[in-house]
């Protein structure tokens, strides 16, 4: 949360849910008065598209045809709140295709397809052939809202659930198309990845209380 990193094209995220998509829009505008042939991604959950600022970002994105790829990772849960206490339909890319977005549903995780048509998407858009596009990835979350719990007790969901979910892990679904040293070579790099992390954390020093206010105002 809150990490930004303009250098990296990483324009912020933010605990408000759905304030993200305004302002991609936002940077989506000056990318193209910019002439700059540039797209923006935009990510969020099933939650924020209950925002009305996601309607109104949508809107104005359709009004001019602005380059930006907006990708609804749909967990159907906001919270504890699943998704059949929340909306009436999940035709959330007929909604979507209202406004004059191109919409397209990837329900099973299939990681190759959402690749494709992100691809197809961008390239449209930076063509100037498109507006703005919009994916809905359906996806579940395996373990509670924040932390490394599980929360199946918790009356919201079943465990059942879960186990139809795992047998689509997309994770476990790309690794089988790989072969066994393909799999050692990379477990490999992200264990010492990993590993050097937490090296770094153990060995570096407790903040300085003056670091509080470090990249809080504007210089
Ligand atoms: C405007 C606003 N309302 C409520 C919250 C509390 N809240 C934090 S996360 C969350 C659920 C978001 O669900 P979703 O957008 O589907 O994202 P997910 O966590 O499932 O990826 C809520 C309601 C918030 N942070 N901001």
């Amino acid at each position: 949360m809150h990490l930004i990193n303009m250098d990296q094209y990483i324009l912020g995220t933010s605990a408000v849910v759905g304030t993200t998509i305004p302002i991609a829009v936002g940077y989506a505008l000056a990318l193209k008065r910019q002439g700059t042939g540039r797209v923006v991604a935009a990510f969020f959950g099933d939650g924020a598209t209950e925002e009305g600022v996601f309607h109104e970002s949508l809107n104005f994105a359709a009004l001019h045809r602005l380059p930006v790829l907006f990708v609804c990772e749909n967990n159907f849960l906001a919270i504890h709140t699943p998704i059949e206490k929340r909306w009436a339909t999940r035709r959330l890319c007929e909604r979507v295709r209202t406004y004059g977005i191109a919409a397209h549903q990837v329900p099973d995780s299939d990681v190759l397809a959402i690749r494709q048509l992100a691809a197809d998407a961008i390239a449209a858009m930076r063509s100037g052939v498109s507006g703005p596009i919009f994916i809905e990835c359906h996806t579940y979350r395996w373990r509670e809202h924040v932390g490394p719990a599980e929360d199946y007790d918790a009356g919201y969901r079943s465990r059942d659930e879960l186990l139809q979910w795992q047998v689509k892990d997309p994770l476990k679904r790309i690794r089988a198309k790989l072969d066994a040293a393909q799999v050692s070579m990379i477990e490999a790099e992200v264990e010492k990845e990993i590993a050097e992390a937490i090296d770094f954390a153990e060995g570096s020093p407790f903040p300085e209380p003056k670091e509080l206010y470090t990249d809080v105002f504007a210089e």
